[in-house]
């Protein structure tokens, strides 16, 4: 008999609090910037998802095709017995390793969206009906307690979504990652690869408009969450290559001097003409980056996998 639990460890009003510390910071201060997690609210998620199926935007097929060519190799190097998965969302990709791992007892997806989390396991439990699903409502760059399953246990954080953090904030994240690791455990890491910056600048800067979208999607979080008299209207996409950091930048720019009030905050933000503000980073990796950042956290990597083209990277490591 499968079963199903949920915990959570968010305060009740964490999402609040935590938009409004972002919000003061990171718009108070040149250069203004928010950090990117505020785009997933239920229509940034599904702005999202629709990016996911865009013709330029390649890391999700590309990931897909590693999981789908290689999960048995994953799951015979992890042995996992419980496979843990941070920021799952809809945990579509995850169904490929699900398959895969034959011993696996339980399955601990962590996000922070609840509906998520529901929604996937309960299509996960359908077709695994000895599964344990044990979700975790919270935020994966803060400390976790996972529940108590059996080992070993494979940690999983899929999509590239490591290349939002900022390179201190990712090194922090490995190292939390590491102090959930026991010997024996493994850690699977998906990461986008350097490539040419066409390809690059054009996933983050579709024809369709989506990810512009997207992007200015954070304005209506703005409005709705904080009373922010933010009008996307006024902003323009945008999408470009930094080949220092090897990173995408998102960013907003005004398209004339507008200034967005933030009442309940009682500050209100001015833009000049052209002044911009970053939404995100997307780091693009190569291997011995990767290497280098595991090592640094105590982690060996032992397994790279990528998709055919070269583009996107799976890679296993261990303690
Ligand atoms: C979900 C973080 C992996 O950085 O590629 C897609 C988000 N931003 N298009 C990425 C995103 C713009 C995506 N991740």
């Amino acid at each position: 008999m499968s079963t199903f639990d949920l915990t959570r460890t968010l305060p009740e009003d964490a999402t609040g609090a935590a938009l409004r510390a972002d919000v003061t910071e990171g718009l108070t201060t040149t250069p203004r910037t928010l950090p990117p997690k505020w785009f997933y609210d239920a229509r940034g998620s599904e702005l999202f998802d629709e990016i996911t199926r865009l013709p330029e935007y390649y890391p999700t097929r590309a990931e897909r095709e590693i999981l789908v060519d290689r999960s048995p190799e994953i799951a015979a190097a992890s042995g996992a017995r419980t496979l843990v998965e941070l920021g799952s969302g809809s945990s579509e990709k995850t169904r490929h390793l699900l398959a895969a791992l034959t011993g696996l007892h339980s399955y601990v997806p962590v996000d922070v969206s609840e509906s998520a989390l529901t929604g996937a396991a309960h299509a996960l439990l359908a077709d695994h009906p000895e599964l344990h699903v044990r979700a975790l409502v919270a935020d994966f760059t803060a400390a976790l307690e996972l529940p108590d399953t059996p080992g070993p246990k494979l940690v999983a954080f899929l999509g590239g979504t490591i290349g939002n953090l900022l390179p201190r904030e990712r090194a922090a994240f490995l190292k939390s990652v590491r102090a959930l690791l026991a010997p024996g455990d493994g850690f699977l890491l998906g990461t986008d690869l350097v490539k040419d910056p066409a390809v690059l600048v054009r996933a983050y800067d579709d024809a369709a408009g989506v990810t512009a979208e997207f992007n200015k999607n954070v304005l209506r979080v703005l409005a709705r969450e904080l009373g922010a008299d933010a009008d996307p209207a006024d902003f323009d996409h945008v999408a470009l290559w930094d080949p220092e950091h090897e990173w995408i930048e998102m960013r907003l720019r005004a398209r004339s001097a507008v200034t967005v009030k933030f009442p309940e905050l009682g500050f209100a933000v001015p833009f000049e003409k052209g002044e911009e503000l970053r939404t995100e980073v997307s780091a693009k990796f190569r291997e011995e980056g990767v290497r280098a950042e595991l090592a640094a956290a105590g982690l060996e990597l032992t397994h790279w996998w990528t998709d055919a083209a070269g583009r996107f990277a799976l890679s296993l490591s261990v303690p």
